[in-house]
């Protein structure tokens, strides 16, 4: 039997940060080994909010060179990127004639910001769970990494996969493989700078809200020495009543790769004079490596292109099939 596939991505709508690399990627570098697993920037997802059309294509290679750079093997993880396959919109047309829409009004991350574009909302960050179906189920993955934001998108994307089969299949030939949620491990949700209970965020309008793995390590220190704290002294991970004191342990610990239990007992008699120069050392050296390799993936665009094209091409097979199976279902008749 071959490998299990592992499927996930990455909007490319501006710097990536410690929360991309702690709460995705970094997970994605441990699986790459043991599943085969298909990695690709977001684009199309990119543009459900305003975006700025100058940064776009270099937020996507960007993303790309963040990959490799954090330690996903190009060699052994497909990495491809989105609006280079049409047939994720293809399949999101598909899709969207057979989901009702009161699933999608009912998302959550729709509301959320929906609230804040106002009368602007559009079409596309409605419809964003069913490209993300697509995406998804293109690929016949067995399992999905997803943080707990996306519960509910993936739990969509199983509804409109199951309910595809149940139209237009049968239960002895299913038309898409439905995936299995695969929910990373508590502690992996980074939170902001300048709040504990936010998520930290590109889309933060405050730079000091996030550490971007481009920061340079002067940048990194400021930012980490203006981290929000409070004036109990002694650190500890979980009391409620500190949620910045929790994230920054969990930034600690993530990154000097420590257990809980060893940062607790370290951090213990702590105060915050002594342990922000800490994390701040922990994070430069962490992020010294991946910074390096970025630059050098940024200067080398043949090399970069010459992988994305590999792994479009490997991807738009396999999509490309799945894609034709789901429209002989639904009975078009063949290209000629
Ligand atoms: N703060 C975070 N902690 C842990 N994981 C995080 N991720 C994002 N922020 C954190 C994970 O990164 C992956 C890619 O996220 P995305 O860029 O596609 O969308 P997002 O979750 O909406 O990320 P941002 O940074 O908040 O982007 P904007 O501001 O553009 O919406 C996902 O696996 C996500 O869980």
């Amino acid at each position: 039997m071959g490998k299990q596939r592992i499927l996930s991505g990455i909007q490319p709508t501006g710097n990536l940060h410690l929360g991309n690399y702690l709460g995705a990627i970094r997970n994605w570098v441990e699986l790459q080994q043991k599943y085969d697993a298909f990695l690709f920037m977001a684009d199309l997802h990119a543009i459900t909010v305003p975006h700025d059309p100058q940064k776009l294509a270099e937020n996507t290679y960007s993303v790309a060179a963040t990959y490799i750079a954090c330690g996903i093997d190009p060699e052994q993880a497909t990495i491809f990127v989105q609006s280079h396959l049409p047939v994720h919109t293809e399949l999101a047309w598909l899709f969207n004639c057979i989901t009702p829409l009161n699933w999608l009004e009912r998302m959550i991350q729709f509301k959320e910001k929906a609230v804040k574009q106002g009368e602007n909302v559009s079409i596309g960050l409605l419809d964003y769970p069913v490209l993300q179906a697509a995406d998804i189920l293109l690929y016949e993955p067995d399992l999905v990494p997803v943080g707990e934001d996306q519960k509910q998108h993936l739990e969509l994307t199983r509804d409109i996969a199951a309910r595809l089969n149940f139209q237009f299949g049968s239960e002895e030939k299913p038309i898409l493989k439905i995936p299995e949620p695969m929910i990373r491990a508590a502690g992996a949700r980074i939170m902001s700078l300048t709040d504990g209970t936010r998520k930290m965020s590109k889309s933060d309008p405050s730079e000091q809200s996030r550490i971007d793995l481009t920061d340079p390590p002067e940048v990194i220190t400021k930012k980490i020495k203006r981290a929000k704290t409070d004036p109990s002294r002694g650190l500890e991970f979980d009391n409620p009543e500190r949620p910045e004191c929790h994230n920054l342990l969990t930034l600690y610990m993530l990154l000097s790769n420590q257990s809980r239990e060893a940062v607790a007992a370290e951090c213990r008699e702590m105060g915050w004079g002594q342990f922000k120069p800490l994390l701040a050392d922990t994070a430069v050296e962490a992020l010294r490596p991946i910074q390096e390799q970025y630059a050098a993936l940024m200067d080398d665009r043949t090399y970069l292109e010459g992988i994305l094209r590999r792994g479009n091409e490997k991807a738009g097979a396999i999509a490309g099939r799945t894609l034709a199976k789901v429209k002989a279902a639904l009975g078009f008749s063949q290209p000629l």
